[in-house]
């Protein structure tokens, strides 16, 4: 045999092999399958929340001192939208025959104020500035000063009637740092209906969130600030302007077992830029959080949660770069809006 074809029959042994022995084999007995059908419980699929008073918001505006701190007395969203943001779903509240979102039981934020004694003005006289409404002019004042020349110069504010953090206002004296539990000052709360017929046991919730925040200094050059015998904890100084986590929890959820969920701030997206008068951005963000409510059906509270910030509102030691009384685009957050979608 030559060698070509000894190397013509090696290759075609080589291929029948595979041939005979698929030839030969058994069939495979075909095993019905049938998928399990798991239907959503009735109602909207999704929910869109608008952090604006106003009747193309979902808030009312709110009285005068603030709310106290506890779940269910926060200021809560009398409309709640569908994912368009101009179809209402939802007025009143889950009492109310115009309450068409049977899952979802409230939504609440947490104002500063006299009444919210975690977030009171008792000390500073500005410290109800500091989780409000934007008022109408704040987005237009010019409050801030960037360009290290003394003078407040700089518009620094949220847009009118937006809901929003300004830390200058804060303060620790006045405004304690949240843990994700119900005594938080300052937050936004879901709170979900977890009867199975509103909400089925199976279903998940993803949220989307739009929001801006800024602080006065970029991200740390070396992160090692933001660590704390090795768990990242972004409150430590030095590491970040402000922080802000994500809770998924049982509402009677004891605050010391709470642990957070997510991180939301750290990072911001825009800071002080002093060589240029400005802040780096007013890019609303967007983030998405998938709400695994289908592991544990006694998990009904959604909360987002400010956990820490700074006490210094100087840019680098500069005295004349400085964020002043209203300025959520110096070191603050503004909310635009919280979409809810089942799955
Ligand atoms: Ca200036």
């Amino acid at each position: 045999m030559t060698q070509s074809k000894t190397i013509f029959f090696t290759v075609l042994a080589t291929l029948c092999t595979g041939c005979l022995e698929n030839a030969s084999a058994p069939k495979k007995s075909t095993v019905q399958t049938t998928a399990d059908t798991l239907s959503p419980a009735s109602g909207p699929m999704a929910a869109k929340i608008i952090f604006k008073t106003g009747t193309n918001g979902s808030f009312d505006v709110p009285i005068n001192g603030g709310t106290v701190p506890e779940l269910g007395s926060g200021h809560k969203a009398v409309r709640i939208f569908a994912p368009n943001g101009t179809t209402t779903l939802a007025t009143g509240d889950s009492s109310s025959a115009s309450w068409g979102i049977p899952w979802l039981s409230f939504v609440e934020i947490g104002v500063s104020g006299s009444s919210n004694h975690n977030s009171s003005n008792s000390v500073k006289a500005l410290s109800s500035d500091c989780a409000k409404f934007a008022s109408t002019t704040e987005s237009s004042a010019s409050l801030c000063d960037y360009n290290k020349d003394g003078t407040a110069d700089v518009p620094c504010g949220a847009p009118a009637d937006y809901f929003r953090t300004s830390e200058f206002d804060c303060t620790p004296a006045t405004t304690s740092a949240g843990a994700g539990g119900n005594d938080d000052p300052i937050y936004i709360r879901v709170k979900f209906d977890r009867t199975t017929s509103k909400l089925a046991s199976h279903e998940n919730v993803m949220a989307v969130l739009e929001y801006s925040a800024s602080g006065i200094h970029p991200a740390p050059t070396s992160p090692t600030t933001c660590f704390s015998a090795g768990v990242f904890t972004p409150e430590q100084p030095g590491c970040s302007d402000m922080s802000w986590k994500v809770f998924l929890r049982n509402s009677d959820a004891v605050a010391s077992a709470i642990k957070p969920f997510l991180m939301l701030v750290p990072p911001v997206f825009a800071y002080v830029d002093p060589a240029n008068n400005r802040i780096t951005s007013t890019a609303i963000s967007t983030k998405q959080f998938l709400l695994p409510l289908s592991t544990d059906v006694s998990l009904d509270t959604f909360q987002i949660s400010r956990t820490g910030a700074t006490t210094t509102f100087i840019h680098n030691g500069n005295p004349n770069v400085i964020c002043s009384n209203n300025s959520p685009l110096c070191v603050g957050m503004i909310f635009y809006s919280l979409s809810l979608y089942r799955l």
